[in-house]
């Protein structure tokens, strides 16, 4: 499905606690292995920190990958990032549409239908559908929604869906063959020691179940 994302497959989450090699290694070797989309997800710095660390990701996606910011409306302002993903608990989307500008891709998380469909009304460019299965990667998330969910919101929004929480090697499969565009795994990716590889069999097996 295309629109200002593009053909995305496995979409790149930066996590500083969970990282091995450092977030900028991380993110290099995400693109290295062909990864087209990175959002930097950071909780635990400080402003400052954070733009100085935006501006050096961004630069290094430049031209081969979208570079958006979670959360951070005004770092994304600041280093003019290619856009913001927000929850449902930050602000509230026209608010983030009027700061951001038109031209910013906005994504939201969804968690059931009616979100979802709220998402296409406002013109959002993506949904981030989550958590799909258990996950202990982020605090106080809902009920997993299962791949079902992902049918389901298929069949009814015209938005590309991108699969959120506790995505592996093995359950990508189904999620992308439910309907999902493409795929976040966080943990399963930067425990290991090889996170070039990691990603590299992720896109592949996208592309697998994406072709069939
Ligand atoms: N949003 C909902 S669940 C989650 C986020 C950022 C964490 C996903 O991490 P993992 O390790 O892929 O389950
Ligand atoms: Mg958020």
């Amino acid at each position: 499905m295309l629109n200002k994302l593009g053909n995305i497959d496995f979409y790149m989450i930066t996590d500083s606690i969970l990282t091995k090699a450092g977030i900028i290694s991380d993110v290099e070797n995400a693109l290295r292995a062909g990864c087209k989309i990175v959002q930097y997800r950071e909780k635990n710095k400080c402003t400052r920190d954070m733009v100085k660390e935006a501006k050096r990701l961004k630069q290094i996606c430049e031209g081969k990958a979208t570079f958006l910011l979670n959360d951070r409306i005004d770092v994304c302002l600041a280093i003019d990032a290619d856009g913001v993903h927000i929850g449902q608990e930050d602000m509230d989307f026209h608010m983030v549409k009027k700061l951001v500008g038109k031209d910013k891709i906005i994504g939201l998380t969804v968690h059931s239908l009616e979100e979802a469909f709220e998402a296409e009304s406002l013109g959002l460019e993506y949904i981030g559908l989550a958590p799909i299965f258990e996950t202990d990667t982020k605090e106080n998330t809902q009920t997993p929604c299962g791949v079902e969910m992902i049918k389901k919101i298929r069949n009814k929004v015209n938005l590309p869906i991108v699969a959120v929480g506790g995505i592996d090697k093995e359950n990508v499969k189904d999620v992308i063959l439910a309907g999902a565009d493409s795929a976040v795994s966080i943990k399963s990716v930067l425990i290991s020691d090889d996170v070039y590889s990691e990603i590299k069999d992720f896109i592949r097996i996208i592309g697998e179940c994406k072709s069939r």
